[in-house]
């Protein structure tokens, strides 16, 4: 029926009964008995905290659908300039807390929840995570998601909803074993599924070529098989907005017409493996944080995802019946690292073999609407695809990427002639056995920007992954967009005491939305009774972090104690060997000393958490290690509580929203100019954590901010690598003398079988420590006990707290996401009106 063919009494009632709810109690609580006993089925007397859990996140979610209808129904109409981030992660955590608070419900639906007999905390605790992403590269697209929503940013995320998301990590015997995320098995209600969009995806086949009736030569691409793209969409509201954006996640389903042909040959067998393999596609996410798989399946995802976004986004486009002239008008599209990159090839497929505009008009419109983020520098983390397995997936994109490299190559010849050492560096295909396709080239040649996620990264790339590019182009091409992280989850949500006590100092909550106000919390700094509150939060929070100890790890910690925490993908240039090999040496210490000595020893809890690729070895490694020295630490009466040690297992989002708010001091240790940004070290900070560090990342931007007092850095400089790698391989620096101690204290068997841990031990024989472990030992040592000299003092601790607090205005991804929208996007926000709908 349409509207303006409905009676006028008709439209009234429509327009009458779709005003939107009441915010007081009792309609929430009437909207919470609802589902509970309709879409549930239960009844107040068979409940517990998981379907009270599930009821409130029904209710919460009706408001959400509301608000992103209205959301996108008058973008429909404006329909301004959007920017799609494009990520295969989504690293989103918990949503029922985070919407609540957002759309400024939480305070009536605690009390609403409260007199229904629940406990909101523990309701909120029954929803697992949504974790469909690896560690900082899927949590930052989560933070931009939310920035882009409360900015009123016309944005969408696309991603695929995978069926798996981020493995579940048990230690069984020390080792990390791995256990399957079934994170649908109970629904999800933050999603809405769209059956009614779906997208046919095609694979394999060959190409025809065929003269049309001008003489000019046209591509086909007749495929071999096809899938279908279902749409889910999972609505972002923003902070105090009326806005809610969405992500659109992509599920594969086996197509309807191809099970047919195969029933219909007799073939059953052949059509349900058919529709296996094509589920198979969205099944789950690669665990590998910071390494390319190289799997066929990967990258069968990646067509999948890429194919069926620019597909929608073009659908979308072609509505508002433009001109292919003005697509860069109308989208942005953003590449979050190399994943995405096949969208490029896709649209300028899209543009040339089906909408048939000339190759350069449609390399026109690619370039100037693609722009590319990278996340790091490492060799092992470089995409790269073998040009047979692609050409056998792919045979029209193979084509495609030929012809966009030479044509590239061609302009570069031109620019800089006779220079075959160049052309070879820098051509898209890698001349190897068998060859070998760059996505880090293709997606720089295919986009108008491209930037580094932190200041010292974003100069690195520039100086070495793509410097021949930054000669070819121009610097202007090349960007810094500094990391951030929203301060709505990690500091309101995960703190919310220290969160009160900021507005309460304020006077207003405006903070949530400016982070540069928190600079006033500095007039603060004297105020003795100010300090006392803001350390007695902290004091809270380490006792919330010592009750999760004592149920994941059955370790009794004193909330005394100076908490130490390093929490993050575990890697060997993160170096958490490092800092058990120091935790060794500091035990190794305290054993030395006389009970007068050890009088003045800083009690210290060191606190690890992280997963390990399945495959990385050596990084399981380094886990086992963690939990062999904490077993030996913990039960040695002659250490007592002067130190522990605990590996927390299956560190997620929502355990580092208990542990974030909770550390005294975390560490941040990446050898110089391997870590892009990290976001973690902004997570801790701004919550009042101090950090220990060394000059990489954003490390170097919050001790630009925070200033050098209030951060204890040590270690060679990203210059200094490369010198001393030489220098350790042709040289043979001997060992740090410490470190020996340390090494030899280990193949003694002072922490369990020695032969364990020899290829752990191998990784650092002189020559071989690629990650300078032996070069940055002893000021790692050093600054470490400035950290315990330091924390003696609590009353000059505190004002360092507050100052890191106070200092971190800077690293809101408000402010990352208005320097893309403005130097890459080209977007302006577009804020709803509230029109009371429904
Ligand atoms: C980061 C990744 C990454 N950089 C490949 N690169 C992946 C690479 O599944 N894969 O194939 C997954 C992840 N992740 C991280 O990005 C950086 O190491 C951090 O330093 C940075 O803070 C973060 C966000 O920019």
């Amino acid at each position: 029926a349409e509207k303006a063919k409905w009676p006028k009494e008709t439209v009234e009632l429509w327009e009458r009964l779709s005003k939107k709810e009441a915010n007081d109690v009792e309609t929430v609580q009437k909207s919470i008995v609802h589902h509970v006993t309709t879409t549930l089925a239960r009844a107040a007397y068979n409940m517990d905290n998981f379907s009270a859990y599930q009821a409130v996140a029904l209710s919460t979610r009706d408001r959400l659908i509301s608000r992103w209808n209205e959301t996108q129904g008058q973008l429909s109409k404006a329909d301004p300039k959007r920017v799609y981030y494009l990520s295969l992660e989504f690293l989103l955590g918990r949503s029922m807390d985070n919407a609540l608070l957002n759309m400024g419900l939480k305070g009536t639906y605690g009390k609403g929840v409260e007199q229904l007999g629940f406990n909101m905390e523990d309701v909120i605790e029954s929803e697992v995570d949504a974790a469909l992403g690896n560690g900082g590269l899927g949590r930052l697209a989560a933070c931009y998601m939310d920035s882009l929503a409360t900015l009123d940013y016309p944005a969408w995320g696309y991603g695929l909803r995978y069926n798996y998301g981020i493995f579940q990590q048990r230690i069984v015997d020390g080792y990390q074993t791995e256990y399957p995320d079934y994170w649908l098995n109970f629904d999800n209600p933050w999603e809405l599924p769209r059956l009614d969009i779906s997208i046919q995806i095609s694979f394999g086949g060959h190409v025809q070529s065929i003269q049309d009736e001008y003489g000019v030569t046209r591509h086909n691409w007749i495929p071999a098989q096809s899938v279908q793209a279902i749409a889910y969409d999972v609505p972002i509201p923003g902070y105090d907005t009326e806005n809610c954006n969405n992500i659109r996640l992509w599920r594969s389903k086996p197509t309807k017409t191809f099970d047919l042909t195969s029933f219909n040959e007799g073939n059953y067998e052949k059509s349900v493996e058919d529709a296996t393999n094509a589920e198979k596609i969205t099944s789950v996410l690669y665990p590998n944080d910071n390494t390319m798989a190289g799997k066929e399946l990967r990258l069968k995802q990646q067509y999948f995802w890429t194919a069926a976004s620019l597909h929608d986004i073009v659908r979308r486009f072609k509505k508002s019946r433009r001109e292919w002239s003005d697509f860069p008008d109308q989208v942005a599209i953003q590449l979050n690292d190399t994943h995405p990159t096949l969208a490029i090839v896709e649209l300028q497929r899209l543009l040339v073999d089906e909408e048939m505009l000339s190759w350069d008009d449609a390399w026109e419109i690619v370039t100037k609407t693609f722009a590319f983020t990278n996340h790091t520098v490492l060799p092992e983390a470089m995409e790269k695809w073998s040009v047979p397995m692609f050409e056998y997936l792919l045979p029209r994109h193979l084509q495609i990427i030929f012809d966009i490299n030479l044509f590239f190559l061609q302009k570069v010849e031109k620019k800089f002639p006779n220079d075959r050492g160049l052309l070879n560096r820098m051509s898209i295909i890698e001349e190897a056995q068998p060859q070998q396709i760059r996505m880090a080239h293709l997606a720089v040649v295919g986009s108008h920007k491209v930037n580094g996620v932190a200041a010292l990264h974003s100069n690195l790339i520039k100086t070495t992954i793509f410097k021949d590019f930054v000669d070819y182009y121009g610097e202007d091409k090349f960007v810094n967009k500094t990391n951030g992280i929203t301060p709505r989850r990690w500091l309101h949500q995960a703190n919310p005491k220290l969160s009160k006590l900021i507005s309460d100092t304020l006077g207003s909550d405006k903070w949530l939305k400016d982070l540069s106000l928190l600079k006033k919390l500095t007039t603060k700094i004297d105020n003795a009774e100010f300090r006392k509150s803001w350390m007695a939060i902290k004091r809270h929070n380490k006792v919330r972090l010592a009750e999760l100890i004592k149920i994941r790890c059955n370790v009794e910690v004193s909330p005394d104690a100076l908490f130490d925490v390093q929490v993050k993908r575990i890697h060997e240039y993160k170096r958490q060997f490092m800092n058990i090999l120091a935790v060794i040496h500091r035990y190794r210490t305290i054993k030395s000393m006389t009970a007068s000595q050890k009088a003045s020893v800083q009690p210290r809890v060191v606190i690890f958490g992280g997963k390990a690729a399945p495959g990385y070895y050596i990084a399981k490694l380094v886990i086992k290690l963690i939990n062999s020295v904490a077993a030996v630490v913990n039960q040695d009466p002659a250490v007592g509580d002067l130190l522990k040690v605990v590996f927390i297992p299956d560190y997620n989002v929502s355990v580092a929203e208990v542990i974030v708010p909770a550390s005294d001091i975390s560490q941040h240790i990446s050898t110089a100019g391997t870590e892009a940004s990290g976001t973690s070290n902004m997570k801790f900070v701004l919550n009042g954590g101090l950090i220990i560090g060394t000059m990489d990342g954003a490390n170097i931007e919050i001790l630009e901010e925070i200033g050098e007092e209030n951060i204890f850095i040590f270690g060679c400089l990203a210059h200094e690598v490369e010198d001393l790698r030489h220098a350790q391989r042709y040289r043979g620096v001997p060992m740090d003398p410490a470190l020996q101690g340390v090494i030899s204290a280990i193949e003694k068997g002072v922490f369990e079988d020695p032969k364990i841990f020899q290829p752990l031990i191998s990784t650092l024989t002189v020559g071989k420590d690629f990650y300078l472990i032996s070069a940055d030992f002893a000021s790692y040592i050093a600054a470490n006990q400035a950290v315990d000299t330091a924390y003696k003092n609590q009353e000059e601790w505190s004002k360092k707290s507050i100052r890191c607090t106070a200092n971190m205005g800077k690293f809101s991804s408000d402010r990352s996401v208005k320097e893309y929208a403005d130097d890459i996007w080209g977007i302006k926000s577009y804020p709803i009106v509230d029109e009371g709908h429904m």
